[in-house]
């Protein structure tokens, strides 16, 4: 189905709705199920009977019904300046483009990013490097790894000084970062206007006793890609095997003394080495306090959303992020639907509609909204002078191009 086509029959279904848009084009057969299916992005040579596409164009229409739609009275980068500066109650959604400019990489950029380092090195799924199912299995894979996303700990970029700039304004409503670098700390960001929702390096926990140390206690390990252990269980095993031992009972042995004691985590302890066999308890693997794929959010995250921001949310920042990762990536269709929202990151994404797009380095088109603001941007890496503004190819006609000036790049 052609582009043009397949706008119209989503448009077709927000406007005449559910029951109406089955009954007109499914029902009768005017379109073959798969068909339908691409005018949702789903392909249709999947190798399924109709049973499943009816299933999955089903929750694409439910889907799309819930999908934020365009703003049309907010188009150009002086629209998105208007917003930042009439409005008072900003939610900034943030993702790992804002720290790439202090040489920490994203996930999914194309070549830089770390899931294209990890396939280069012939990991099929990056992602299970995350998953807490894998890291409790092995965690040697993730401490082999995890060095190369190790936050720096005493800089910022001039995004996050944007995001500090809208606090000292008064401005900021909540900053919610997917980033676990936690260089809104360094950057000054309040925690009453912060949601980590992703976690961070700032902590570490152990999986066995859940004992938990400052991030920075494991980080030479991390770096060392030593599997960080637990400080406190060590101490607690150490103390243990310093207790006077009881010998196992040999089998069959008549003797009346205790042979075995138990420990607390269960594991069995005997300086018995007759049969040669010994049950070595091990001090707990560090994790740090970064939520993998498989763990839940932290309910900071929907407490703050639902209860608090949805009812006060009057501007949409997204920085720096492929907003792939739900539910952070659900938020702009969660928050009420006339609610502006404003896109900054190096490539347009299409699977959820913004008002204005700004494509380019974030620091330099923060930069440049600022300058035009009249609003002054302290920081050493910020962009000095004007970005030139020019309109995307792509799309509506709401995204544009922002980039350094030749003699300033
Ligand atoms: P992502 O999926 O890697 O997307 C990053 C996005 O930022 C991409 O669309 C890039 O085009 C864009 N981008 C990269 N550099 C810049 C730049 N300088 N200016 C503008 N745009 C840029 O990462 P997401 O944040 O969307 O995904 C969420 C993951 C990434 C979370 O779970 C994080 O924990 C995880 N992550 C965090 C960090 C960090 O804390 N710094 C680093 C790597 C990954």
């Amino acid at each position: 189905m052609k582009m043009e086509e397949a706008r119209n029959m989503r448009e077709r279904l927000r406007t005449i709705g559910l029951e109406e848009f089955v009954r007109e084009n499914i029902t009768n057969d005017k379109y073959s199920i798969r068909k339908i299916a691409t005018a949702f992005g789903i392909r249709p040579y999947l190798p399924y009977g109709d049973a499943f596409y009816y299933q999955i164009v089903g929750q694409a229409m439910l889907r799309e019904l819930a999908r934020r739609q365009k703003l049309p009275q907010y188009n150009t980068i002086d629209d998105a300046v208007s917003l930042l500066q009439s409005k008072k109650n900003i939610m900034v959604i943030t993702g790992a483009g804002i720290s790439t400019s202090l040489g920490i990489p994203d996930f999914r950029s194309k070549n830089t990013g770390f899931y294209s380092q990890l396939l280069a090195r012939g990991f099929e799924s990056p992602e299970d490097v995350f998953d807490i199912e894998n890291f409790d299995m092995d965690p040697r894979t993730f401490y082999e790894l995890a060095g190369e996303i190790l936050p720096v700990l005493d800089k910022t970029s001039p995004t996050h000084a944007f995001i500090r700039l809208l606090q000292d304004k008064g401005k900021l409503l909540t900053n919610y970062t997917q980033n676990i670098d936690n260089i809104e700390a360094a950057a000054g960001i309040d925690p009453a206007h912060l949601i980590q929702c992703h976690g961070s390096w700032a902590t570490a926990t152990c999986r066995k006793c859940k004992a938990q140390v400052p991030g920075a206690t494991i980080f030479s390990d991390v770096k060392a890609k030593r599997v960080a252990r637990c400080t406190a269980c060590v101490q607690r095993l150490s103390a243990q095997q310093q207790q006077p031992k009881k010998r196992k009972r040999a089998p069959n042995s008549n003797s009346n003394s205790s042979s075995r004691s138990r420990g607390k985590h269960g594991h069995v302890y005997s300086d018995d080495d007759s049969d040669g066999q010994y049950d070595i308890p091990e001090p707990g693997v560090m994790k740090p306090d970064i939520t993998f794929f498989g763990e839940q959010l932290p309910n900071t995250f929907f407490d703050r959303l639902t209860d608090h921001d949805r009812e006060k949310v009057d501007l949409v920042v997204i920085v720096g992020t492929s907003m792939k990762v739900a539910p952070v990536s659900e938020i702009p269709n969660f928050i009420p639907k006339d609610v502006p929202c404003v896109y900054i990151s190096r490539e347009p994404v299409e699977h959820i509609n913004f008002d204005v797009t700004l494509l380019g380095y974030c620091d330099d088109v923060v930069s440049e909204l600022c300058r035009r603001a009249g609003w002054g941007l302290d920081h050493p890496m910020a962009l000095k002078g004007k970005a030139d503004v020019s309109r995307f190819d792509e799309g509506d006609g709401s995204r544009w191009k922002v980039t350094r000036p030749v003699e300033s790049s």
